[in-house]
């Protein structure tokens, strides 16, 4: 009775699973809280697909690191314990090559420059690779431009850096982004960070506006310096295990869903971007925008041969940079 009862269970979740009329709650995972929008913007995402599908699914998203730290949540999408997961890239870096394109320091002009590269065929190059890994890449989401801040002094210059403990994304190619700047990178997970910082395990971290308001860390590194050395974008995906369970056109529905969920989550984001700087300040951040910026690129640019030197990678690098 025992031995039967895993099997009969495994035997009713493999019909479920295959079944075309299974509905499902599809669980999503973030590191962000309710109103940040990721979490806003995956959330439209559900509420179109319940629309489209008569209610038979939907989405819930599980924010600030609820289910687990971006790293492990990647790894539950590839299992299918997990149906979707919006990450920053850095989560896919060391999984998929061509996610490091994105993420590369000083790559993208602009705002529009990022948008438009992701939004086209560069975009979709990129969310397609993720698929012989086990993921669906449904569509990118703006991260801004990440600036370091620190608890003791702000950072002008490369020498500032020297030295410095910094917390990194979970990346080797942001652990060695810190290395070629003279600091000491310290990879963690996002929701280690603010306590990292207060304990002095770590001097400093970088993110946007929006990352660095929401977490609290700007009340323990008041120093936020304009570096902006890094738009690397955010992604949603979904588990191919999961995926293909489902029919064509519940695909459909759900990949058009992510793509109309872009728009909306940039509305939020641009101003989300506006009320964190302003909210920061207004909390006594010091801000710095007197940086040496070309200096923060030259030191930095090796790391688009170590890196990123695999000819599939320096094609879409030169496309993106050829991209007006
Ligand atoms: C945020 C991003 C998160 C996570 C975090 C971090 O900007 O939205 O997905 O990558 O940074 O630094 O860990």
């Amino acid at each position: 009775m025992s031995k039967l009862i895993p099997i009969l269970t495994s035997v009713a979740m493999g019909l479920a699973l295959t079944s075309p009329a299974f509905a499902k709650e599809f669980r999503s995972s973030d590191v962000h809280p309710d109103d940040y929008p990721t979490v806003m913007a995956v959330k439209k995402l559900g509420e179109i697909i319940a629309e489209r599908t008569g209610g038979k699914h939907s989405v819930k998203v599980f924010g600030q690191s609820a289910l687990g730290s971006e790293k492990d949540t990647v790894e539950q999408v590839k299992l299918g314990a997990l149906d979707m997961v919006r990450v920053n890239v850095a989560a896919f870096n060391n999984i998929v090559p061509e996610t490091i394109v994105p993420a590369l320091p000083f790559l993208f002009k602009s705002k529009e420059h990022m948008r438009k590269t992701l939004d086209g065929p560069i975009g979709d190059e990129i969310l397609s690779a993720l698929e012989a890994q086990g993921y669906i890449g449904l569509a990118f989401y703006d991260s801004g431009s990440r600036s370091f801040y620190t608890v003791e002094k702000p950072i002008k210059t490369v020498a500032d850096m020297k030295g410095l403990k910094l917390r990194v994304q979970q990346s080797d190619l942001w652990v060695m982004l810190i290395e070629l700047l003279g600091g000491n990178p310290t990879p963690l997970p996002y929701a280690e960070v603010y306590t990292a910082l207060k304990t002095g395990v770590v001097d400093g971290a970088e993110n946007n506006w929006p990352s660095y308001e929401s977490s609290h860390h700007y009340e323990v590194a008041k120093f936020y310096s304009l570096t902006e050395h890094s738009m690397s974008p955010e992604l949603l995906v979904f588990s191919k295990a999961v995926w293909d369970t489902l029919p064509k056109e519940e695909q459909d529905i759900i990949r058009q869903a992510a793509k109309e969920s872009v728009p909306y989550m940039r509305e939020l984001w641009d101003a989300r971007e506006e009320q964190s700087r302003k909210a920061v300040e207004a909390a006594g951040a010091t801000i710095t925008s007197d940086v040496d910026r070309a200096a923060f690129a030259a030191a930095a640019q090796p790391i688009y041969e170590k890196f990123a030197g695999d000819p599939k990678l320096q094609d879409l690098i030169k496309r993106i940079q050829a991209t007006e």
